[in-house]
């Protein structure tokens, strides 16, 4: 199955030596690297073959038996599947599954509910939040009137009770939550509590989280949550695509909202892609994967606090981990780079409280979704640990030995060789 990956930039090659050239060196950069981006994951083979299937070429604007092109027979099938099986495994009452991208999901359920101009509340960028949850340089900030919650300076974690008295005296009509660079549980049924105090909707945003809530190692939004949006390709291992659960009672507003609210024709051979992965998420093998990510991110985390790295929040709950660079002297920009020349892919990311611009940003992120697929294990949590140790410490006198080190753990651990990924 190895051969089939291989064979795509082959393929490709015989008609564009350009990019077919540039998608196998692609693959031999996820093989010769260590994936750390805590969004990043390497879907199965199947998810792939989808994606590159015959569906690519097929019109379905519209909804199952409510198409607006002949031909749909096969499409409402896959659709369905999906759809069946979003709700199975989120436990929702209505999906939709045709929003290309988390961005696109979060748009839509905007679109849905707020006119322009009206008040929302969601977490801060800085303290973990996303840039479409109300940031000025995206369309959520400049067509809604987004105020923001912090994380609290010293824990780094949401403080219930504040976020309650700010919902009270701004009176939002939608309150985000979910986040992209935050390691802590987050508690729905308070998020619940505040949105009902001040009349509010609820929007969980799930997408770094998703995988984890379906294998039961973060709670689930529902029933709390009105809407909840995701991406599906970080802890839930599928498609780059996105997706949005909600109750009953909203389908038919978020459908609209969707398509022709917001999008045109569905993407069809993601949307077949995002059935499977919705599959794949069932199995007992994805259970145990996600509690080694959970695990893998523990041990991770426990070994760099012992090495006196400090971590926002002080360690983690979920996959991801957000290094404090401040008292290291070195900048995430700086250490993302030393990373980057040793074959280990990171992401600079600003930190509660930021005083760098984010183009520099005094934390960086990781998380083990990539490498928990590949195989990794305790073992290499510790030598990843010690290969951030010895960069922070002296990136020119250690680089070399980290190459080697990498070189040797990315040979052991083969992408696409292990037993379950076929
Ligand atoms: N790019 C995603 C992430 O890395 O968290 C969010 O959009």
């Amino acid at each position: 199955m190895h051969q089939f990956s291989k064979n795509i930039g082959s393929f490709v090659f015989q008609f564009d030596e350009e990019i077919g050239k540039n998608i196998s060196c692609e693959l031999a950069r996820q093989e010769n690297n260590l994936e750390l981006i805590a969004s990043e994951n390497l879907t199965s083979l199947a998810v792939m073959a989808a994606m590159g299937s015959v569906l690519t070429n097929k019109y379905a604007e519209g909804y199952p038996k409510k198409r607006y092109y002949g031909g749909c027979e096969f499409v409402d099938n896959i659709e369905n599947i999906a759809t069946q099986r979003a709700c199975k495994i989120f436990c929702a009452e209505h999906a939709n599954v045709q929003p290309h991208s988390g961005a696109s999901a979060n748009f839509a359920v905007y679109f849905a509910i707020l006119k322009p101009g009206d008040k929302v509340l969601g977490m801060n960028l800085s303290s973990g939040g996303h840039l479409t949850h109300g940031s000025f340089v995206n369309v959520s900030g400049r067509y809604f009137n987004f105020h923001h919650y912090d994380v609290d300076p010293i824990t780094h974690q949401i403080d219930y009770e504040l976020l309650y008295e700010k919902a009270l005296k701004i009176k939002p009509k939608l309150i985000v939550c979910g986040a992209s660079a935050y390691p802590r549980t987050i508690n729905f049924k308070k998020f619940k509590e505040i949105a009902s105090a001040c009349g509010a909707y609820l929007m969980a945003d799930i997408a770094h989280i998703a995988g984890l809530i379906v294998a039961r190692l973060h709670p689930n939004p529902f029933p709390f949550a009105d809407f909840v949006t995701t991406t599906t390709h970080k802890t839930l291992r599928g498609p780059r695509s996105g997706l949005i659960l909600c109750k009953k009672k909203f389908a038919k507003l978020i459908d609209s909202a969707v398509f022709p609210g917001t999008q045109g024709g569905p993407l069809m051979h993601v949307v077949a892609a995002k059935a499977i992965c919705f599959k794949e998420a069932q199995t007992e093998e994805f259970k145990k994967y996600s509690k080694r990510v959970v695990e893998n991110a523990l041990t991770l985390s426990n070994q760099l606090l012992r090495k006196g790295i400090n971590l926002i929040s002080g360690g983690t709950d979920n996959h991801l981990i957000l290094l404090d660079l401040r008292n290291t002297g070195v900048t995430g920009k700086e250490l993302q780079n030393f990373l980057e020349s040793v074959n280990i892919t990171t992401n600079k990311n600003t930190i509660p409280g930021e005083k760098l611009s984010p183009f520099i940003t005094s934390g960086l992120r990781i998380g083990t979704p990539f490498v928990t697929t590949r195989g990794f294990g305790f073992r290499e949590m510790e030598e990843i640990s010690e290969f951030i140790f010895m960069a922070i410490k002296d990136f020119d006198k250690n680089k070399n030995w980290i190459k080697k080190e990498v070189c040797k753990i990315c040979k052991k651990y083969p992408l696409y060789k292990i037993k379950t990924m076929n």
